[in-house]
């Protein structure tokens, strides 16, 4: 097993990191990595940028790493200092007055390492404190300047360094990556034209529609003040006595209770701008646009069962599934599409597209892919670039601006304001992974933690002493659309915000019948959890203006009645959608093949080592993360007195960290196997949750010992279940890879 392992490909990024060179000390202290050019890194293409500002840092190859260089630190070979570079004898015991005496108020060295550590926690994030990031590249498919003049658009084939941080919302720093929740989708594209964060989420649209009632969405989601419970979930009192009372909220949580809120891995979610932006060319033209993130991998979830499952196996799933990848060289893909539209055309769209509740279905503007994007090195520090990474949507660049919607205009308050506590003053634009990669010239001064070292006595504008710098940029610089604005000021908001239910209904009904049970399942189990009847009442009788059958569906797991629908919140007329695939999660089934899921092969005592080893090969070969997976870790002697490594024991990789299950043949080891009721489980569990399973001679005798059918209810075959003779397994192995890329066979659901 160790031997195949070792043929796993490693991020060619990162050589310092593996074997031999993991062990030799690096000169220097502070050690420069190799080159993505020496490295023979596939993302080392330099491209020269062409845009204002340019010639100074090349744009492209393992991007925004370079100017991280002048602050990645390493000891390897070097003695240990004080924070004042004074070389420390002893850091391990105390000055004393004696060995048994009291400790000396002069021991400094006690005194630093003490108080560093009383202050190394910074407050989490608000929302989203739990998350996970990398670095990568985005790359333009083609010059866009007909229509913006943003920097990273500006030429075909141009490269511009990213940092991309995945988040789930509700539970904090510590929780599970497994709650029902939206995930973040935050990207910063260092451009050579500063810095720009698109904060978006795995989800189009979102619960308010006013920033103005960010914190009760906030306060409500959260745990409860008075006990701090539950941690990173939905599913309690006061968020849906919230969502009750809230009935914009009704597209979003047909969203939230999809799949959509427990996907298999961040690298199969979409991502979304959510807001309506405007994008501005060089001559100041304006169109409108959304901003749509489509991974390569395809967009695949978990199943709740398994979500639940997964938190108490490896609650940092999601976390350990995006490392993996980037460090075994299967860097994750998305392509980014626009959707483009004129203020004309949205006029006649019958719905508001300030309106954050609301998306512009794909048949109305189709998206453009414009480019992908590529994430290839996982950060080196969690805290220095993923927890102190500063994200705002008020960081844009020329080309993008804001549109009005009511939403967006609170959020671009929001962030600076949060970072200012968050990360302790106005000067956290200095901190290296969110320092723009050109150079910041104003005549700001001074603040906490301030790096800069500004030169000279001017620190104003206007000034002669200074020679009038740093001057205005003028037509180069950052010029907001100059959108014609005549109205009175009022509190309100409107009219076609007030058609809450219409989208929510073309969600549901452009589902597949297995994604619209599993999103009354989740309405079920949510209202469920909550303790006071008249919230689950209210919440059918909101639901109950979205579909029939899903109210019909969500009242009778409830066991109540559907009450009257909560009255309409506008009489003008509403607009019908024809159902639109493109929102159906399992309508994008993405890249074919068997790339990156998790295998788990059995192993005991007389297994076929043979058979083993081929098919370990077979699936390495095409990308698959094969794991032998045994009843204790340790040597295993198979039929034919080869042996085989063990590499997880049953008990600390169940079923659930696995997308399919291989049970080779051998008499001897099934009944081995058999006897472990982790095994008798985990093929169980596979069996479950609509994962492939391949049973091959006597491995058969484990589908009967865990009691699973051999055949659907109605006599037909199952197309997730393989069973192959020991001889010729290649038919039914072939059958089992093509259902493993295909992902579940959810005809044979249960739950
Ligand atoms: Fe927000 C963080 C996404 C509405 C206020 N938000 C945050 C992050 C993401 C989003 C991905 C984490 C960024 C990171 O990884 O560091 N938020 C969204 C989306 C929204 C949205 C897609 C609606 C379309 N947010 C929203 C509103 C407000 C905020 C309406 C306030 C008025 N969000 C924040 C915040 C956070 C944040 C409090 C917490 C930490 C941070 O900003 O840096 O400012």
């Amino acid at each position: 097993g160790q031997e195949l392992a070792a043929d796993m490909p490693f991020n060619p990024n990162k050589p310092d990191e593996y074997g031999e060179a993991a062990r030799t000390p690096q000169p220097g202290a502070t050690a420069k990595p190799a080159s993505p050019a020496a490295t023979g890194s596939t993302s080392s293409e330099i491209v020269q940028s062409d845009k204002v500002g340019s010639g100074q840092p090349p744009i492209g190859a393992n991007p925004a790493n370079d100017p991280l260089d002048r602050v990645r630190v390493d000891a390897s070979d070097r003695h240990l200092t004080t924070n004042q570079g004074v070389p420390v004898a002893d850091n391990q015991h105390s000055l004393k007055i004696g060995l048994r005496g009291p400790t000396a108020m002069e021991d400094f060295i006690l005194r630093e390492k003490i108080t560093h550590f009383d202050h190394e926690r910074i407050p989490e994030r608000v929302v989203h404190a739990r998350g996970s990031a990398a670095h990568g590249f985005f790359e333009a498919y083609e010059d866009l300047g007909a229509i913006t003049r943003a920097a990273p658009f500006a030429a075909k084939g141009k490269r511009t360094p990213v940092f991309v941080r995945f988040s789930t919302v509700a539970g904090e720093r510590g929780s599970t990556d497994l709650a029902r929740d939206v995930r973040g989708f935050a990207v910063k594209f260092y451009t050579d034209e500063g810095n720009w964060d698109l904060v978006g989420n795995n989800i189009p649209v979102f619960f308010i529609q006013d920033a103005m009632k960010f914190p009760d969405l906030v306060h409500a989601v959260k745990p409860e003040p008075h006990h701090g419970m539950p941690q990173a979930a939905s599913a309690h009192d006061t968020f849906w006595d919230f969502a009750s009372l809230s009935p914009e909220i009704a597209h979003m949580l047909m969203w939230v209770m999809s799949d959509r809120a427990i996907p298999r891995s961040y690298r199969t979610m979409q991502g979304f701008g959510v807001h309506t932006f405007r994008l501005v060319n060089a001559q100041g033209e304006s169109q409108f646009c959304k901003f749509h993130w489509t991974p390569l991998a395809g967009t695949h979830s978990l199943v709740w069962d398994e979500a639940v499952k997964i938190s108490g196996a490896d609650p940092d799933f999601h976390r350990r599934d995006l490392w993996e990848a980037i460090e075994a060289g299967n860097f994750p893909e998305w392509e980014l599409g626009l959707q483009v539209f004129t203020e004309a055309q949205s006029e006649t769209f019958g719905f508001d597209i300030l309106d954050a509740t609301k998306l512009i279905p794909e048949e109305l503007v189709p998206v453009q892919k414009v480019g992908r994007m590529v994430l290839d090195r996982n950060p080196d520090n969690f805290f220095a670039e993923t927890e102190q990474v500063a994200f705002c949507t008020a960081h844009i660049i020329p080309g993008i601006d804001f549109s009005n919607d009511p939403l967006l205009q609170g959020r671009i308050h929001s962030y600076l304001d949060t970072q200012l506590s968050r990360l302790g003053g106005p000067n956290f634009h200095e901190i290296p992974i969110n320092a723009p990669i050109v150079q910041v010239q104003n005549n700001q001064r001074d603040g906490m933690h301030r790096q800069a070292i500004h030169r000279g006595r001017v620190s104003y504008e206007p000034n002669s002493l200074g020679g009038g710098c740093p001057f205005q940029a003028g037509s180069k610089g950052f010029t907001s659309f100059p959108e014609r604005v005549a109205e009175d000021k009022v509190r309100g908001k409107p009219e076609l915000f007030a058609d809450h239910y219409s989208q929510a209904r073309l969600f549901y009904q452009s589902q597949t019948p297995v994604e619209q049970a599993h999103i009354a399942n989740a309405f079920r189990f949510e209202l469920t959890r909550v303790q006071t009847v008249a919230i689950r009442v209210r919440m059918l009788a909101l639901l109950a203006n979205v579909d029939d059958a899903l109210v019909a569906k969500v009242a009778e797991g409830l066991g109540l009645e559907v009450p009257d629908p909560l009255p309409l919140a506008t009489d003008a007329p509403i607009p019908e959608y024809p159902p639109s695939p493109s929102l159906s999660l399992l309508a994008r089934a993405g890249i074919t093949g068997v790339r990156t899921r998790r295998v788990a092969i059995f192993v005991a005592p007389g297994v076929d080592a043979a058979m083993v080893q081929s098919i370990y090969a077979d699936l390495v070969k095409e990308g698959a993360v094969p794991r032998l997976v045994g009843n204790l870790l340790g040597k295993v002697k198979a039929a034919d007195g080869a042996v085989l490594d063990v590499e997880v024991s049953l008990e600390a990789g169940p079923s659930v960290l696995y997308d399919g299950v291989i049970v080779p043949d051998g008499a001897a080891a099934v009944e081995a196997l058999a006897r472990n009721a982790h095994a008798i489980d985990f093929v169980r569990e596979q069996y479950r949750h609509c994962k492939p399973i391949l049973v091959l001679g006597a491995g058969e005798g484990l589908l009967d010992k865990a009691m699973v059918p051999k055949a659907l209810p109605d006599g037909s075959a199952d197309p997730g279940l393989f069973i192959g003779n020991a001889t010729t397994p290649d038919a039914a192995l072939d059958g089992f890879k093509l259902a493993l890329a295909g992902h579940r066979a959810f005809v044979r659901e249960t739950d």
